[in-house]
């Protein structure tokens, strides 16, 4: 009985070992992929200022998700929340930290990821 439940334990051990070993690739990926970690830019795709900052995400190799703002100004919450104004672009970070005007956001890139 002593011997079984060791061998459970050590069973239970192994596989908690293993799933945090899959859990942590998994991170890794979503990281990689931007996952839960991923660079967001809120934007309109139309806008010539946001389209400026794409590019510059892609010259930097960079993987974001892109977020339609709502055109009507009243429905702008995220956007005012995070940067105070509601112009686009705003560019959030992975790390929370958020920048709004295509410049700011360009010079952020090239300090941050350059
Ligand atoms: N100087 C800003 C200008 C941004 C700007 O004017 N964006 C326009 C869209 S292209 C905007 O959000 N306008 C406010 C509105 O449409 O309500 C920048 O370079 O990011």
């Amino acid at each position: 009985m002593w011997f079984l439940s060791k061998g459970f334990a050590f069973y239970v051990f192994e596989l908690n070992c293993q799933l945090s070993t899959v859990n942590c690739q998994l991170s890794t990926i979503n990281y990689k992929k931007g996952g839960v970690k991923m660079i967001i830019l809120h934007e309109f795709s139309s806008c010539p200022y946001c389209r400026k900052v794409r590019r510059k995400l892609d010259e930097l190799e960079l993987e974001y998700d892109r977020r339609e703002v709502p055109r009507n100004r009243e429905q702008r919450t995220k956007i005012k929340e995070l940067s105070g104004q509601i112009k686009v672009p705003v560019l959030e970070d992975s790390d929370g930290t958020a920048v709004n005007d295509s410049s700011k956001i360009i010079e952020y890139l090239e300090k941050n990821y350059g």
